[in-house]
């Protein structure tokens, strides 16, 4: 169906507390780093409302959420594709770094279950060490390989993981990134570097901004 008004219609994204909501971050960087404009609409996390308030919007009961017209897309990989075809460059244009860059997001999407269990994204947390279970430890030693093995072949044109631009695969590994940092994990001066690219990016700084201002906490999270 061609919606002709669409073009115009403004996006709003829904999205949970920018300090702990990794799947919110990765759309909300993907779409500053593209220069597409949208309003932004926060749902606290863990409060007794929160799944009736997502729900209203989306069945499936979880933040992001995009909207444009009347269209409404969930799932946070299914939101950078929807950004994708708005601004094709959030996918690397060359075929093979294209299906590379699919590939590595839809493996953080689905996998590192012991990192994200036990690393919970924490934008205000000063880094301090834990003790890493060895699942975990495994999930980062792949995390490590993945971005080095990226960054050489895919991206010597600058400091991403393809490159020059930062695209939709580092919005999703944007969040590994604050684990990285957050729980201060050893990792190869190759990955620091990256890290720090992400890091000083200026979404990511306006991002970590809004986070540091928050003043909603959970608990068990901050209690890691
Ligand atoms: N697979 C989903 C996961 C989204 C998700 O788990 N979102 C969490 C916040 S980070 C949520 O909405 N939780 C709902 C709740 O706490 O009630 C995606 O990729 O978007």
């Amino acid at each position: 169906m061609v919606r002709p008004v669409l073009e115009y219609a403004p996006l709003k994204l829904i999205i949970g507390n920018k300090n702990y909501s990794s799947w919110s971050m990765r759309p909300w960087l993907a779409a500053k780093s593209a220069g597409i404009r949208f309003e932004e609409q926060i749902i606290w996390l863990r409060h007794p409302e929160t799944s009736a308030m997502i729900k209203a919007t989306s069945a499936a009961g979880k933040v992001p959420i995009l909207i444009h017209g009347d269209i409404m897309v969930h799932e946070s990989i299914a939101i950078l594709e929807y950004l994708a075809e708005i601004a094709p460059n959030l996918w690397p244009e060359d075929r093979e770094s294209r299906a590379h860059a699919r590939a590595i997001s839809a493996e953080i999407h689905a996998g590192f279950l012991p990192l994200r269990r036990n690393c919970p994204m924490n934008i205000k947390r000063q880094p301090k060490a834990i003790a890493l279970d060895d699942e975990t430890r495994a999930s980062v030693e792949r995390v490590v390989d993945l971005i080095i093995d990226c960054r050489t072949r895919f991206g010597s044109g600058g400091d991403f993981l393809f490159g020059a631009d930062f695209n939709n695969a580092d919005a999703m590994w944007a969040p590994v990134v604050n684990r990285l940092h957050a729980y201060d994990i050893k990792v190869p001066a190759a990955v620091r570097r990256y890290m720090e690219a992400v890091m000083t990016t200026p979404m990511w700084r306006e991002w970590e901004a809004a986070a540091l201002e928050e003043t909603e906490t959970i608990v068990d999270i901050d209690s890691v």
